[in-house]
This record gives structure tokens, sequence and C-alpha cells, in this order.
């Protein structure tokens, strides 16, 4: 008889496992549906994974933005909030940690991410400029576009292919970028709008040799180089890891470091920094400060509150912390890659590198048969759903849009299905159950037809838009 040897993960990948750095002391009861009530839900959300009730979904990939579990120092700091109007404590504390880690001097809080990408836009560019960006990201191309920006991507072009493994591929390309400077003029450059990691690229990282030789060009040109630090410290994980030079250096050195290179920041606090609400901006330059602060009390709140409540910000200022220890990094993209192993020795089409915060299938390769006008990333989301109710995210030419000049889709060359994972949220178990599903839906390819968009709003229409099978 053959004896069944059952090895760890660690063991089959031929070395010592890692383990999550807490333990967990609170638990949240999960939902399971039978398949008709999955089909009922899905025709009810028009094949749209964001209009699915919660309640329907087992396991919720749909994003790692606000969705992160909170730690027993975080919810003991919302029993410290200073609910004053004007200049609460948590105000000071949350401006402490951001110049402590992030090591611009003036701060203002936000809502979320897209509060402070909306005053950035506002105040930095001016009607008709250009806005160079390492790619897209939907709201933030949005409030540039809003702004009366024109946004130009710059990313390298590896980025755009899902197998090609450069390390960095969130870098931006020095001779797109020159090529603009020059065809456009310097003036007419709003700032370079530079991302960390690349959210729609797969959660790609940009080299910190590529943030020194960018502030190197922005200098010789004076122009901004801004940074959306959502996940940063998600990136500086992979500089860590691949760069020459930063193997000995901490995450919050590396983060630290490369925001040296940059003139200023905005954020989404509900990604790296552990919270379930909040973003600020941060800015060296008195004057850009000035415009923000007067900015943010007409569509936020007042400059030390943003549209926050005390306790939200001092759960900020302490995720700020948690958030930039090594141990928490390594243990949070660790449990990404644990998922990617299954589905690779399962041979499932994904990006490659796997990022940071999630898994973005190849939803192209997935379904060939499926033309990209028939959505085959948002019919990978339904199909996944229907099997066992996790939720994704589509991530193609749904979420890319409309051409503001033309009217036609964008058709993006990553046509993605996003398996985002939560921080601190779900066991190795049910990367287990997922990677399982996944395959599920994988084997089950060639049946595929895709999808109709029968209703479509006019702004970031992938939350909104509804579909029927083909
Ligand atoms: C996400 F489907 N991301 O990934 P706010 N910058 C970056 C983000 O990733 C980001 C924001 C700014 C989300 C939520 C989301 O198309 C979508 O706090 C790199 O969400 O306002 C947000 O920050 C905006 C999901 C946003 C989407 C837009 O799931």
């Amino acid at each position: 008889m053959n004896e069944i040897v059952h090895k760890t993960m660690g063991q089959q990948s031929g070395r010592r496992s890692w383990a999550e750095p807490w333990k967990i002391k609170m638990v949240e009861p999960l939902r399971t549906t039978s398949r008709a009530e999955r089909e009922k839900a899905l025709v009810d959300a028009g094949h749209n994974t964001f209009l699915l009730h919660s309640d329907d979904v087992y396991i919720d990939l749909l994003t790692d933005s606000g969705t992160s579990a909170m730690s027993d120092r975080q919810w003991a700091g919302m029993m410290l909030g200073d609910e004053a109007y004007a200049g609460s404590r948590n105000f000071y504390h949350l401006e402490q940690a951001i110049q402590k880690h992030y090591g611009y001097e003036y701060i203002v809080p936000t809502h979320q991410g897209r509060g402070a990408e909306h005053l950035i836009s506002q105040t930095a560019i001016r009607k008709g400029q250009y806005v160079p960006g390492n790619m897209y990201f939907t709201t933030t191309r949005l409030h540039q576009e809003l702004a009366g920006g024109i946004f130009v991507d710059v990313i390298i072009d590896e980025a755009h292919d899902p197998s090609n493994l450069h390390p960095f591929k969130g870098n931006v390309d020095l001779a797109k970028l020159e090529a603009l400077i020059r065809q456009q003029g310097a003036a007419n450059i709003a700032y370079v709008s530079l991302a960390t990691t690349v959210n729609m690229a797969g959660g790609q990282p940009v080299s910190m040799a590529n943030v020194k030789a960018l502030r190197e060009l922005c200098d010789r040109h004076k122009i901004r180089l801004l940074l959306d630090a959502t996940r940063l410290v998600e990136n500086a994980y992979f500089i860590q890891e691949r760069e020459a030079g930063y193997a000995g250096k901490s995450i919050a050195e590396i983060s630290r470091e490369f925001c040296g290179h940059t003139d200023g920041a905005w954020s989404s606090a509900k990604k790296d920094s552990l919270v379930n609400i909040g973003g600020w901006l941060a800015v060296n330059d008195w004057t850009l400060f000035e415009e923000l602060r007067n900015l943010v009390v007409v569509y936020e709140g007042l400059h030390t509150y943003g549209g926050l409540a005390g306790r939200d910000m001092e759960a900020m200022a302490i995720g700020i912390e948690e958030s930039m220890q090594d141990q928490h990094v390594h243990s949070r993209i660790g449990q990404v890659r644990y998922l990617a192993e299954l589905l690779q020795d399962w041979g499932i089409p994904m990006v490659l590198p796997v990022g940071g915060h999630a898994i973005f299938l190849d939803a192209r390769a997935c379904y060939p048969q499926v033309p990209q006008s028939a959505f085959p990333a948002q019919t990978l989301a339904a199909e996944l759903y229907l099997d066992s109710g996790i939720r994704s995210m589509e991530r193609g030419v749904v979420s890319a849009g409309r051409d503001p000049a033309t009217g036609d889709h964008h058709y993006p060359k990553l046509e993605l299905t996003r398996l985002t994972i939560p921080r601190r949220v779900y066991t190795q178990a049910h990367m287990d159950v997922i990677a399982e599903s996944v395959k599920a839906v994988y084997d089950a390819r060639g049946a595929a037809r895709g999808l109709k968009m029968v209703y479509e709003p006019k702004y970031l229409r992938f939350f909104q838009a509804r579909f029927e099978p083909l």
C-alpha cells in the first residue's frame, strides 16, 4: 500500500514556513449560499460584483480597500477619539505619524483617497495641462480629467504584458516622459503622477533607481513629482527583496527614502494603513499646502479633520505605525504568494510577477473565445461568484471606461480579474478554498460566452454598470 505523505506548504516549496505575526481575538461568521441563491443574486446584481449584497458573498476578494482587520491597539485608539471640531489631538498624532514615516512637512487629512485626489488635481492642474503617470488608476485619472488635465501613460511597455517578468514593472519609461516634455514643453506638464505600487498593472513596484532618476529629470525641467503612496509599504517590500543594496534596510527606512525623492504625496489609508476609512495629502511646499488647506474646508471638512472622526484619525496613526513593520508586510505578501503558487501549479494564467495586494487572473488567456467587447474579465468574476460565492473584481475594458475626447471604449491590453486579499482577515484555509474554486471555473472555461452591457453610468461605470449574458 502506498504511504500518503502530507507535507506543509513550506516543505512542498523546499523551505521553512512563515506564519502571521498575530493571533485572532474576535471572529465574524461567514454565510454560505446555494448555487440557486447565487444565480438569483447575480441576476439581481446585473452580473456586476459591485452590486451584490455582501450578505450573499462567502469570501470577499472585491478589494483590499477599507476591508482590513484592525488590531487591538487600533480599537483601543478608537476609544481615545477627541471629537472636537477643531484641533483634535488625534489629528496631531496622525500628523506626527505621517511626518515620521513619509517624511513630508505639511499634512491635510481627507475622508479617503479620492478626496485627496480631488484636492490635489484642482490645485495643481491648469486646464489643458498634461499629467503623465505610471498607468492610469480609475479615480486618479478621473479627477485629473475633471480638473481639465490630460492623462498620458508613461509606464514601461513591460507593464502591459501579463507574462513579462520584469522585477519593477511599475517603473516610468524615462524616454516616454522626456518625449512628452519635449513635445508639449515643461510648462504644460502639471506634475508627474507616480503610483506605488501600480494597481492596474497587477500591484507592480517602482524601483528606487527609477524614482531617483525621475527626481533628477523633474529637477532639470522644474516639474513637480507627486506620489500616490496608497500601497507604498508593499512597494518597499519589493525593493528590499529585489534591488541591490536594500536587503538590509527596513520597510520603514525604504519607504521614507522613497518619499524623500518626491515633492508630496496623497494616500488612501484604507489600504496600507490598515483602517476602514481615511486618506491624506502631504507636501513640503508651503504655498501648495496653503491652497490645499483652504480647499479642504470646502469639500471635506476643517483642515484638522478632513471629513474624518477623531477616532478614525487615531486608528490611522496607529495603523501607519503597524503597517511599517517588516513582519507584517512579509506575511501580508506571503499570503498573496501562497495563493498564487497554488494557482500557478494548476497552470492558471495570471499577471506575473505576482504583485503586492492581489492576484490578477488573465481573463483574455482564460477565455480566448470571448472578445474584449464581450467583457471576459467581467464574465470570469461572475463565473467565480456562481461557483463558490467568492467575490472578485473586473479590471479590464469596463474599468478602463471611455476616452473623453472620442467617446470610444478604452481597450486596455490587460483584461484582468482581480482576487484582492484583505489584510489580516482570511486564513490559509480560505486561500485553499479560493484556489480550488478558481480551478473549477478554469476547468469549465470552454463554456463561457461573455456578457453585454445594458446600463452604463457616466462616471466610473464599472461600479454601477449592469450586464446580461450573451
Ligand atoms: C481598490 F474598483 N482603490 O483598489 P479611495 N489610488 C489607488 C487606489 O488603489 C485607490 C485610490 C487611489 C481601490 C478602491 C476602488 O476603480 C476603483 O480611498 C492606487 O478608494 O478613494 C483605491 O482611494 C482611491 C475600487 C477605487 C475600484 C476605484 O479597490
